[in-house]
């Protein structure tokens, strides 16, 4: 196995890794910015490398600083958590080339897949369902005639996003004709990639997604679905696994269509295949993402398998130590992301100082979270602050326990989205499992002009 793994990443995720290497007997190397000196993963780590200011790119998107602070400390291999270098097709080769295992897929995987407009291509050639809609657009006018033979509305999204990034819906030509120049400019200026396309805007959809699991030696398998529909702005708050609108049947074609698209690219270590699943159970796939998720949590309460250590353990080298049949759900998991964030006044970052907090605890419950009372939160990074995870035999014995979870919970000096994630958890739509991606948006558009009222002391947030 591995002797030594740098992880460049920060926060929830690194303190994840390490621990997995930890059980697994691997030493680790933490790497961190300047404004992070007071981070626990530091303290986690065996040992840690301060490499640069606290702006990403002069941390943990700098490459150079990354692979010089993998060489001071003679691991051998990188795993780069999620966002920051996690799908950079050119970080992977780098690593690669410096000797060291990247954790993640090979560039060639990276890029085939991070190119949105290539991965629709493989899907269809996998004879995966995709939504009916274009290659690269070559000009406005083309733009027109395919969005007026698929029919409008249209989602203009860029090739190069992703994630819910440079995209757009347009409800007819007039919009499609100032569309199309903002979205190019803005993917030019966010992924360096002009390239664009368009796609029939499946409403009322469902955002759900298949956990996959490779190996060197072609073996593949799934595990289950995570529905995710409850987001805004591809920001998601809550996740579930199983999701409640999976049937059998359903489940049965979702994780198929899945595990082919993951053959077909020989995918090697953990991967997602999102899915767009509209009201009469029609699935069209439209992403897969490279990378172990914020939500792989969910899926591991579920199916008892930690996912980071076989992530490892696949890229190492090793054949997979289970088949389909011997992966069993049970029980249903809930995950509620927690943010210094004012859900209040549009999600605002809260960069605060933790002046104290308290994390649920009890039976089926779980927290992945990396702050500690006394802590500032850095201004410059994502505003997660942890998860809250939940499990149990039923969804609704899981959302009994997420509510009881949540009422344990406080954290004082920023605000954050839990006195939000408690108002969910205590709507009918959501306990009942009658939800779709619109969800959230309608949820805070309802509560707006109602004036808001707390009854609980530690409620400091509105
Ligand atoms: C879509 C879509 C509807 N139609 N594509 C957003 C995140 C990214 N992974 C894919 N996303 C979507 N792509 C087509 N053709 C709906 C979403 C979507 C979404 C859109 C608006 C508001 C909330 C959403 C939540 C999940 C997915």
């Amino acid at each position: 196995m591995f002797k030594k793994i740098l992880i460049a990443n920060r926060g929830e995720i690194a303190i994840r890794v390490i621990r997995a290497c930890k059980e697994m007997g691997i030493k680790t190397v933490a790497v961190y910015s300047k404004a992070d000196q007071f981070s626990l993963h530091i303290k986690f780590a065996d040992e840690a490398i301060c490499i640069g200011a606290g702006p990403p790119l002069d941390s943990y998107l700098n490459i150079p600083r990354i692979i010089a602070a993998a060489e001071i400390s003679n691991a051998d291999a990188i795993h780069p958590g999620y966002g920051f270098l996690a799908e950079n097709a050119q970080f992977s080769a780098i690593c690669e080339e410096n000797g060291f295992c990247f954790i993640g897929p090979d560039s060639k995987t990276i890029d085939l897949m991070g190119d949105k407009v290539n991965a629709r291509k493989v899907a269809e050639e996998s004879e995966v369902p995709i939504v009916p809609g274009s290659n690269v657009l070559k000009s406005v006018d083309d733009l027109l005639e395919i969005a007026n033979n698929i029919g409008y509305p249209v989602m203009l999204k860029a090739a190069g996003g992703g994630g819910g990034k440079g995209m757009r819906v347009l409800n007819n030509a007039s919009e499609s004709e100032k569309g199309f120049s903002i979205i190019q400019s803005e993917a030019t200026k966010a992924f360096n990639n002009p390239e664009i396309y368009v796609e029939k805007f499946i409403k009322n959809g469902r955002h759900i997604e298949v956990q996959i699991l490779g190996d060197k030696f072609g073996n593949h398998v799934h595990l289950g679905e995570r529905e995710c529909s409850v987001q805004r702005n591809n920001q998601k708050l809550i996740e579930e696994c199983p999701s409640a609108f999976v049937d059998e049947d359903l489940r049965e074609v979702l994780t198929s269509k899945a595990l082919s698209l993951a053959k077909k690219v020989n995918y090697v270590g953990a991967g997602t295949v999102e899915f767009l699943v509209d009201e009469d159970k029609n699935f069209y796939f439209i992403e897969m993402n490279t990378r172990i998720q914020v939500e792989h949590t969910v899926t591991e309460m579920v199916y008892m398998i930690d996912l980071v250590k076989e992530q490892i353990k696949m890229h190492f080298g090793k054949e997979m130590s289970f088949n389909q049949d011997m992966i069993k759900s049970k029980g249903h998991s809930i995950e509620c992301r927690l943010n210094a964030e004012d859900p209040f006044n549009n999600f605002i970052p809260s960069p605060k100082k933790i002046d104290s907090l308290n994390f649920a605890g009890g039976i089926g419950v779980r927290i992945d979270s990396y702050i500690y009372a006394g802590y500032q939160i850095p201004p410059f990074y994502d505003s997660l602050l942890g998860k809250l995870i939940v499990h149990s035999n039923t969804r609704e014995k899981a959302i009994i326990k997420m509510q009881r979870a949540l009422e344990e919970t406080f954290i004082e000096g920023p605000n954050t989205t839990l006195p939000l994630l408690e108002m969910i958890l205590s709507n009918n739509d959501f306990i009942s499992g009658n939800f779709d991606i619109n969800f959230l948006s309608n949820f805070l558009k309802k509560m707006k002009g109602e004036k808001i009222e707390s009854s609980k002391e530690f409620d400091v947030y509105i």
